[in-house]
């Protein structure tokens, strides 16, 4: 089926889905500005995600941590949404029933207007003390001071889930949830090597959903959709709207 052909097809699917539920990952921040994980290069001064991202680094070296959370937040701040993120808004405004649920945690999908968003591995914008374990919004690029200090003193950490932590209970058990129910399920930008997120697409499929890919290259899940499109979010994701 030609590349055209492929695209009708999935853009019939989303207009006749009473439920639709979509899953993004760093892909789709991708042409933001945003870095993703897997970009050659690694994302900060060579260091791999899986080694700072993680509560052990955080535990030996907060300060190191804090500092690529930091340029992170800072990067982001300065980064927009783009056409895959108001696509996204628009699809939901259509839809009967629609969830995104994001790996991403740099808030883009918010800032487009996506309004039921589950966010599986947190926010970069939050911050959690671990003396009161108050969880706040911190916007302030670049922090005043790292590590960054709660009201009542205690040491502040990122509001993201990290390697071998626990993905938040209530987001995850609704994007189960929307997964097992939605007609279609619309996979966006992301590797599809991090568990549990990456469960979510064969759970779909196992519940009977169409599941569309779209990433600029395979992966793992491109042989199992029912449809998989090849190309850059920011492109593809606005064509899959009438
Ligand atoms: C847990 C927040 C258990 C932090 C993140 C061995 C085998 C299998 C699993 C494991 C294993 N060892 C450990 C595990 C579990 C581990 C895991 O999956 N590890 C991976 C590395 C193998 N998972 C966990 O630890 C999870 N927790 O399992 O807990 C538990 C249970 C109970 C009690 C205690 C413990 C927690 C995982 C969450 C980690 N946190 N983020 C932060 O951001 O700083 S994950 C982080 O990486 C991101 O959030 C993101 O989700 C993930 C990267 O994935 P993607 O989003 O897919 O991005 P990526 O860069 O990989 O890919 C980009 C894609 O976009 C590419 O495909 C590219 O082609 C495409 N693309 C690029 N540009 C575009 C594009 N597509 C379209 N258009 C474009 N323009
Ligand atoms: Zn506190």
């Amino acid at each position: 089926m030609t590349a055209t052909a492929q695209i009708e097809t999935a853009r019939a699917w989303l207009r006749t889905a009473r439920s639709i539920a979509v899953l993004t990952g760093a892909g789709i921040s991708a042409e933001s500005g945003v870095p993703t994980f897997r970009d050659p290069g690694g994302l900060w001064r060579n260091y791999r995600p899986e080694d700072l991202a993680t509560p052990e680094a955080f535990q030996r070296d907060p300060l190191l941590v804090w500092q690529w959370y930091d340029w992170r937040r800072s990067l982001i701040a300065n980064c927009r949404p783009n056409l895959g993120h108001y696509a996204l808004r628009d699809i939901e405004q259509r839809a009967a029933a629609f969830t995104l649920v994001t790996q991403n945690v740099d808030g883009l999908h918010e800032r487009a207007g996506s309004q039921r968003v589950l966010k599986i591995h947190g926010d970069i914008w939050w911050v959690t003390c671990l003396q009161c374990e108050k969880t706040t919004t911190d916007l302030r690029v670049p922090l005043p001071d790292l590590p960054p200090r709660c009201a009542c003193g205690g040491m502040l950490r990122p509001g993201v889930v990290w390697f071998g932590e626990p993905l938040p209970q209530w987001a995850w058990q609704q994007a189960e949830e929307a997964v097992k129910t939605c007609e279609v399920l619309l996979v966006a930008g992301t590797s599809a090597v991090v568990y549990p997120a990456a469960s979510l697409a064969p759970l779909a499929l196992a519940s009977g959903a169409r599941v569309i890919e779209i990433n600029s290259e395979e992966t793992p899940l491109s042989g199992a959709a029912t449809c998989s499109l090849r190309g850059p979010s920011g492109e593809l994701l606005p064509l899959l709207i009438d």
